[in-house]
């Protein structure tokens, strides 16, 4: 793999931080091309699907952000080489998206008793009930798969801190209070040496 370009918008999180620490883990390096929504808008009818992130490699540019972690993963060791382990990854990356799919109305909706109470049923109903099925899902810890950390542990660590930070207007910080598993991971995959350097280098944590 020649150096892999990731491109995304200026900001530490969503689905282009994963992939720059899909990349951070595997200890590739890459070209960290940040855009802003202007120049965003002028390349979007180029893209794949016309979002971002996407990740240029060989010339290529692929979309999709669970098909680029897992390339990344299967070349790197991230992704386990057993079909069964690697769908039950699958799942739980997939959790994830349903997560940013669910928040995403919300996100449109100007501040009012719509949105807060849009809010009000994901902090309550939802995202509890999410975490209560992750906690199902992890398994021994503190890890997705074990000892080692992998491709579903940078998404669910990246939901966790975007919703634990009280950064959503209606979204508690306690959220996921009651998912001790789900924390315990947070905690030791922001303890993971890539990651922690990483992590201190971010301008604007969250
Ligand atoms: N399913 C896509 C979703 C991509 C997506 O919605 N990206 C957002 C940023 S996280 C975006 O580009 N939004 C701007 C737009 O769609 O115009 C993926 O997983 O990469």
């Amino acid at each position: 793999m020649s150096k892999p370009i990731v491109t995304y918008f200026d900001f530490p999180g969503s689905r282009g931080e994963e992939i720059r620490m899909a990349l951070v883990l595997a200890g590739v390096e890459f070209e960290d091309n940040r855009v802003n929504r202007e120049a965003f808008r002028a390349l979007k009818p180029s893209l794949p699907f016309g979002a971002m992130p996407t990740f240029e490699v060989n010339g290529q540019v692929l979309s999709q952000t669970n098909a680029i972690m897992r390339l990344i993963g299967r070349k790197h060791g991230l992704y386990p080489a057993d079909a069964f382990e690697a769908a039950r990854v699958d799942a739980l990356m997939d959790a994830a998206e349903d997560v940013r799919h669910r928040l995403t109305p919300s996100m449109r909706m100007a501040d009012g008793p719509e949105k807060s109470a849009a809010r009000k049923q994901l902090a309550e109903d939802y995202l509890p009930q999410w975490g209560a099925f992750m906690e199902k899902q992890i398994g021994e810890g503190p890890f997705v798969e074990g000892a080692k950390p992998g491709l579903a542990d940078i998404k669910l660590y990246m939901i966790n801190r975007w919703l634990s930070g009280n950064v959503l207007e209606h979204i508690p910080g306690t959220v996921f209070d009651s998912c001790p598993k789900l924390k315990l991971l947070s905690e030791a995959f922001g303890e993971v040496p890539e990651i922690a350097a990483w992590n201190a280098k971010l301008i604007f944590p969250q």
